[in-house]
C-alpha cells in the first residue's frame, strides 16, 4: 500500500513536471496601444508605399464602404472598407480618400461630412476635421460639401482645387467580369469607372494586395491581439463544453468572450459543430446537440481593429479522445506539424499543401480508409490554408514564395462524412474501393477533425501566433482534465 502511494506521488509529480499544457484559461493580455505619432507614421508610410506604386500623372480614389441594410430602416453594423481603413484608420461613412501623383509631387486629401448636431443626437458622434486629421495623419481634410464639385471635375477632366488632371485613375474594382463578390463589394467603384471617359482606368487591388500581404510589426500586434482573444475564447469553450447541451451554448461562450475582450466582431460566422456536424466544412447553424463521446469542432475568429484571427480546434466534449478519434486527430496533427516544419521563406503554399496531403493520404491508407493515395480528396476536400489579415481570406498572391511578414493559416482536416461513399461515380473501380474500405469507414464515420493555426513567416521559419492554445492531443486532454471541477 505504501509502495503504491509512493508510486502515485511520483507519477503525479512526473506528469505535472513534464506537462507543457496550461492548467488555467489564458486571459487575453491588454490590447496593443499606439501613440498618435506611431499611428500617423505607420499610415503615412503605407500611403507613401501606395503612391510609389502608382503611375506618374495618376489619381487614386478610395470610397468608403456603403451602409448595408439589415431590414427596412435598420443597417448592419458599419464596417469600413479595408483599403481605405488601411490608409486612414477612419471608421466613418462617406469618407473618400484621394491620392494624386505628378512626378515627385504626391498630394493626399480625404473628404468627410461636416459635423451635424441633429444627426449626431440620433446616430452618435462624427469626426471633426481636426479629429480626422489626428486619426489619419492626413493634413488636408475637405468637407463633403465639395464632393460633388470634385466628382464633376474628375468626370469633366478638370483640375479640382488647383490639383492635377491625371491620365490614369486607380479604383478598387472587381477582379474580372465573373467576380461576383467583387461586383457586390465594389459596386459604386464599378459604376463610377463606367462613368469616366478619356482616362486609363487601373484596378488598385493589386497594389494593396502586394502591400497587405506583408504585415508590418504594427499590424502583427493587432493580429496577435485578435488571436489572443480567440485563444481565450477557445479555452473557455473547452472548459464548459461538457456542461453544454446545445452547440449554440458553446458558440455563445466564444462570442461572449470576443465581446468581453472588446473585439469589434467576429471575422466570419463561428463554426461550432459536434459529432457528424463537424464533417460539414462551413456549418453555421449551431443548432445541434452537444453529446459526450463526440468531438466538437470550433472554427472561430475574433476581429480586432479590422484584423481577424482564424483558429480551429477539435476536442472531445468529455475531455477524452476515443481510439478512433485519436487515430484521425493524430494524422491531421502530423500533417500540420510537417507543414510548420517545412514553412520558411522561399517555399510556396502549394509546396506546403503537397506536404499536408502526403501525410494525410499516408495516414488514410494506414487506417484502411483509402486504397490509393490519390483518393484522399474524399476525406480532405479543402486546401491547406490561406493568407490572413484584414480579411479572413486575405488579399495576396498565391504561388509566390513565402517572405517574412506573410501570415497564413495552416489548417489540414479529415472529414469522414456519413454519406461520403454514396456519391462516388458508379464504376467497377469505385465498387471495389467501397467494398475494401467499408469496414474501416464504418469505424470512423461521422468523425470530423480540423486543426487550424495562424502562422507568421520569419527569416528562418514560422512563428505560431496561436502557440498559447493547446493543440497536441495530450495537451488538450491535460488542459481539459485540469479544468474539471
Ligand atoms: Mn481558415
Amino acid at each position: 500500500m505504501k509502495k503504491l502511494v509512493a508510486f502515485a506521488v511520483i507519477l503525479v509529480f512526473s506528469v505535472s513536471a513534464f506537462a507543457d499544457f496550461p492548467t488555467s484559461v489564458r486571459v487575453t493580455p491588454p490590447a496593443p496601444k499606439f501613440t498618435d505619432a506611431e499611428r500617423q507614421a505607420e499610415l503615412a508610410r503605407r500611403r507613401s508605399e501606395v503612391a510609389a506604386k502608382m503611375a506618374d500623372k495618376s489619381m487614386l480614389i478610395l470610397f468608403s464602404a456603403e451602409p448595408k441594410i439589415y431590414t427596412n430602416d435598420v443597417d448592419y453594423v458599419f464596417r469600413q472598407e479595408n483599403n481605405l481603413y488601411y490608409l486612414t484608420n477612419l471608421k466613418q461613412e462617406n469618407a473618400t480618400l484621394v491620392i494624386t501623383k505628378d512626378g515627385a509631387t504626391v498630394n493626399e486629401f480625404v473628404f468627410l461630412p461636416n459635423r451635424n448636431p441633429q444627426f449626431e443626437t440620433w446616430n452618435g458622434k462624427r469626426y471633426s476635421m481636426d479629429e480626422a486629421a489626428t486619426v489619419s495623419g492626413l493634413k488636408t481634410v475637405v468637407s463633403t460639401d465639395k464632393f460633388k464639385e470634385f466628382i464633376d471635375a474628375v468626370k469633366g477632366k478638370q483640375a479640382f482645387a488647383g490639383g492635377i488632371v491625371p491620365q490614369t485613375v486607380y479604383l478598387l474594382l472587381p477582379k474580372s467580369e465573373g467576380d461576383n463578390d467583387g461586383e457586390r463589394e465594389f459596386r459604386q467603384e464599378s459604376e463610377f469607372a463606367r462613368s469616366l471617359t478619356g482616362y486609363k482606368i487601373e484596378n488598385a487591388q493589386p497594389i494593396f494586395a502586394d502591400l497587405r500581404q506583408i504585415k508590418s510589426p504594427y499590424e502583427v500586434k493587432l493580429l496577435q491581439h485578435a488571436v489572443d482573444i480567440t485563444t481565450e475564447a477557445q479555452m473557455r469553450a473547452m472548459t464548459m463544453a461538457a456542461s453544454a447541451k446545445m452547440e449554440y451554448e458553446v458558440q455563445a461562450e466564444v462570442e461572449y468572450t470576443f465581446r468581453r475582450r472588446n473585439a469589434d466582431f467576429w471575422g466570419y460566422p463561428s463554426i461550432v459543430g459536434c459529432g457528424p456536424n463537424a464533417t460539414t466544412l462551413h456549418y453555421e447553424e449551431s443548432e445541434g446537440p452537444v453529446t459526450p463521446g463526440n468531438l466538437l469542432l470550433m472554427d472561430v475568429g475574433a476581429e480586432y481593429d479590422h484584423y481577424t484571427a482564424d483558429v480551429t480546434r477539435t476536442f472531445p466534449v468529455n475531455g477524452k479522445f476515443t481510439k478512433e478519434q485519436a487515430d484521425i486527430y493524430r494524422i491531421v496533427y502530423d500533417a500540420q506539424e510537417a507543414v510548420a516544419k517545412a514553412a520558411k521563406p522561399g517555399v510556396t503554399m502549394a509546396d506546403l499543401g503537397k506536404i499536408a496531403s502526403d501525410v494525410i493520404s499516408d495516414g488514410l491508407m494506414k487506417l484502411g480508409l483509402i486504397t490509393e493515395k490519390s483518393q484522399y480528396r474524399t476525406f480532405y476536400m479543402h486546401g491547406l490554408g490561406h493568407w490572413l489579415g484584414m480579411n479572413v481570406h486575405d488579399v495576396g498572391r498565391y504561388g509566390v514564395p513565402l517572405k517574412p511578414g506573410m501570415v497564413f493559416t495552416n489548417e489540414p482536416g479529415i472529414y469522414i462524412r456519413e454519406d461520403a461513399l454514396n456519391y462516388l461515380p458508379d464504376t467497377p473501380e469505385n465498387k471495389a474501393l467501397i467494398a475494401k474500405v467499408r469496414p474501416a469507414f464504418e469505424k470512423y464515420k461521422n468523425i470530423g477533425v480540423r486543426i487550424e493555426d495562424d502562422m507568421i513567416v520569419t527569416d528562418t521559419g514560422v512563428d505560431w501566433l496561436t502557440k498559447n492554445l493547446p493543440r497536441k492531443l495530450e495537451d488538450i486532454e491535460g488542459f481539459m482534465a485540469s479544468q474539471k471541477r
